[in-house]
């Protein structure tokens, strides 16, 4: 693949104001940044960690960014094309609450079959923790990700069947923001 052009055509740049919350100038301004980073115009993984690594320089993030990677991989082909890309930006950061929550959602609901697990919760917090490292001081109830997710759990699985819907997700959400700790961590970076 050679250099990509550094402008959007006139029909992407239509399609892309219709789908997103961004008007064609943001897009433009969007896209000579991405195409700067990534002159063919995919984001690897590696492209990826190293932009996280900047903004957690002392936690970990890598195993954070193999999850968010794959909600922003849209069509799971291993890379980050600018419209993926976009999309994922448009909804974090200018989606409505609805939006942002099914977004957090499919973060957490990493097999993604429509439940969250307690070991998937799990697995992502343990991730965020990882990458925050000791920067925040946390309340001693949820000092462990194992007692965060317990605690979400309590708060959130209302039929108490160990699983999280959609609906529990949401509606837990709203009483709790600070379920989407996730998505407000990822809103830094961008
Ligand atoms: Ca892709
Ligand atoms: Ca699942
Ligand atoms: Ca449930």
């Amino acid at each position: 693949m050679g250099q990509k052009s550094s402008k959007l055509s006139p029909g992407q740049l239509r399609e892309l104001s219709d789908s997103t919350y961004f008007n064609k100038k943001e897009l433009q301004r969007w896209y000579k940044d991405f195409v700067k980073g990534c002159p063919n115009g995919n984001l690897d993984k590696e492209s990826f960690k190293k932009i996280y690594k900047q903004f957690f320089p002392f936690g970990d993030p890598s195993i954070f960014v193999e999850y968010v990677f794959s909600v922003f991989d849209t069509n799971k082909n291993g890379t980050i094309d600018f419209q993926e890309y976009i999309t994922a930006l448009s909804i974090t950061s200018r989606g409505n609450p609805d939006e942002r929550l099914d977004w957090a959602f499919q973060l957490y609901d990493i097999d993604n079959d429509g439940v969250i697990t307690h070991q998937e919760m799990l697995s992502i917090v343990q991730a965020i923790y990882k990458m925050v490292g000791q920067l925040v001081k946390l309340p001693e109830d949820e000092d462990t990700p194992q007692k965060r997710v317990d605690k979400i759990f309590a708060q959130m699985d209302l039929n108490h069947d160990g699983v999280l819907t959609i609906d529990e997700f949401r509606n837990g959400s709203k009483k709790d923001p600070s379920i989407l700790h996730a998505l407000s961590l990822y809103e830094k970076v961008v």
